[in-house]
């Protein structure tokens, strides 16, 4: 998939499209969306353009704040509740705020955000606040141990929290190996990946403390298998981890979703245990214009929603995206039915 999109209609594609932006006065991506005390929050990345041009570490993601945004129903009217977080207000972090994602406990709000870090190494950051909507302040450092980026919260029955992160190219995890980043070939989105026919990487998951600041164990990989119980393979695109970890509970399962980054699908893979091991089950949803996709899961009252983004309003500028949402359906025997963003256009143009 390139980053320009000048064959593309993009009248034609709108009128295809399921959905249309939340947002329109500002951009935004990566939606981390929660249903918390009967309103839906969302905890989105805040694209601005930056100037720099588009490449495979993704410095043309220059993202300085954060913005919360809430809406009574999932067609209702969104409100911007304003910068919940600038970098300026983080000291361990220099630049680029990536995608978030915050969570509820004992009436504080943590917000989870990737950054990098003086050195320009990618470390996750926790800020908390009174208020789903913030201003949330920051801790003096990142999460001990923490490293890469896309941190995704997530609430298991028994009131334990877990951290899922990770992302490969610029989200840099490829680089760590045995608690050590590696440095070399700093300007390579994909030294240090494994071969094709070895492991692919996997989004890392750690307990977090009660305190919800630090992690309660070494994160260890949410392994993902194929139809045999092999883990997949670095050279399997399509299926394997990239990027955007999430994971949601349905009907007493664990399913971990992400993004396949260079083949533009959301994914999933189900298991019995927060930690995985996970079985790859299929796609979520069809590649959109830009070349990110990143989403999250959300039951409200009862109907089960993704949040996702594309480039549309911006007509295709991978770095200035849209937050959008759609009803997501299960099968009886709970997959998931996998959604077309644009049903009827060419979806090759996409590529
Ligand atoms: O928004 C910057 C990065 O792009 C995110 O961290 C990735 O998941 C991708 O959406």
């Amino acid at each position: 998939m390139a980053d320009e999109f000048d064959h593309i209609d993009f009248e034609e594609l709108n009128t295809k499209a399921i959905s249309q932006p939340l947002v329109t006065h500002i951009y935004t991506a990566d939606p981390s969306a929660h249903y918390f005390n009967g309103k839906i929050y969302i905890y989105p990345s805040h694209d601005i353009d930056g100037g720099e041009a588009f490449d495979d570490l993704g410095s043309h993601f220059k993202m300085r704040d954060y913005h919360v945004f809430s809406m009574d129903s999932v067609d209702g009217d969104v409100t911007d509740h304003g910068v919940a977080l600038d970098v300026d207000n983080v000291k361990w972090a220099a630049k680029q705020m990536w995608a978030p994602d915050a969570h509820e406990k004992d009436g504080k709000y943590y917000l989870y955000f990737p950054a990098k870090d003086h050195e320009g190494i990618f470390r996750i950051g926790v800020a908390v606040s009174d208020h789903p909507t913030g201003p949330f302040v920051a801790q003096p450092e990142a999460i001990k141990e923490s490293f890469s980026i896309d941190p995704a919260v997530f609430k298991d029955d028994d009131g334990s929290y877990y951290l899922y992160f990770g992302g490969l190219w610029g989200g840099q995890l490829q680089r760590w190996r045995n608690g050590f980043y590696n440095s070399e070939q700093a300007e390579s989105p994909t030294a240090h990946l494994p071969e094709d026919h070895e492991p692919a990487l996997t989004a890392m998951v750690a307990k977090l403390k009660e305190d919800m600041l630090e992690f309660d164990e070494t994160p260890v990989n949410a392994l993902i298998l194929d139809e045999n119980g092999e883990p997949l393979l670095a050279g399997d695109n399509e299926r394997r981890f990239f990027e955007g970890a999430w994971m949601h509970k349905y009907k007493g399962k664990y399913y971990l979703s992400y993004s396949t980054g260079d083949t533009h699908f959301l994914c999933y893979a189900t298991g019995d245990s927060p930690y995985g091991p996970f079985t790859y089950r299929g796609q979520i949803l069809g590649p959109v214009v830009g070349w990110t996709t990143h989403h999250s899961i959300c039951e409200i009252k009862n109907k089960w929603y993704l949040f996702y983004h594309d480039s549309i309003l911006s007509e295709g500028k991978t770095h200035l995206r849209c937050i959008k949402v759609t009803e997501l359906e299960y099968e009886e025997d709970g997959t998931i039915r996998m959604i077309d963003p644009y049903p009827g256009f060419d979806s090759d143009k996409l590529i």
